[in-house]
């Protein structure tokens, strides 16, 4: 397993559009394991491929880890081809952040409630609904599959201060 390196905007590859796994195989289980050492690498909660230049339909999640009462519980996510069938007319606001756009976070609204159907990483056919911080994240997430970050949801100016500040990140890297 290897952190890889999380691409950051403005690299055109958060902006494709990322392909399906014809099936989660030893191949994919890989990546997948790549992915969440990257995630955990860098102190995320969600990691869609394509943000380590991999532009497949593959998502990893840990919503337990690092709290402060057990830091080193880990409870990892996998999903594949996901698809939501189902959201809730009920918005939730929720200040959301990314790995791919460094220290900027915001509030943004979203359906409170989702059903997803995905594939899990023993490559079975899972349905299941999500709700609070599951639910932001997995649309979050699945957002970047389809080559969109959550600031392109902003206003203009919104956003022009989110691209000011990871510049501002960048050079005191
Ligand atoms: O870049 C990403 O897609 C990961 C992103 C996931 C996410 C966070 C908050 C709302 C929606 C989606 C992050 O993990 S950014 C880091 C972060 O915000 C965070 C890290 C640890 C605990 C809580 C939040
Ligand atoms: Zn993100």
């Amino acid at each position: 397993m290897t952190a890889r390196p999380i691409l950051t905007v403005p690299n055109p590859i958060l902006k494709q559009i990322s392909k399906p796994v014809a099936a989660v195989d030893d191949a994919i289980r890989a990546l997948m394991d790549d992915m969440l050492d990257s995630m955990y690498a860098a102190k995320g909660i969600g990691l869609a491929a394509v943000q380590i230049g991999e532009p497949v339909r593959v998502i990893v999640m840990d919503l337990e880890w690092g709290k402060a009462d057990a830091p080193d519980h880990r409870a990892p996510r996998f999903f594949a081809n996901p698809e939501i069938i189902w959201r809730s007319e009920e918005m939730a606001p929720y200040e959301e952040g990314c790995l791919s756009v460094p220290e900027y976070y915001d509030e943004l609204e979203r359906p409170a409630k989702v059903r997803l159907r995905y594939l899990n990483r023993d490559n079975e056919l899972v349905e299941e609904d999500a709700d609070g911080m599951f639910a932001t994240c997995i649309q979050h997430e699945m957002d970047h599959l389809e080559g969109i970050l959550f600031i392109d949801h902003l206003s203009r100016l919104r956003r022009e201060r989110a691209f000011a500040k990871v510049k501002k990140v960048k050079r005191a890297a």
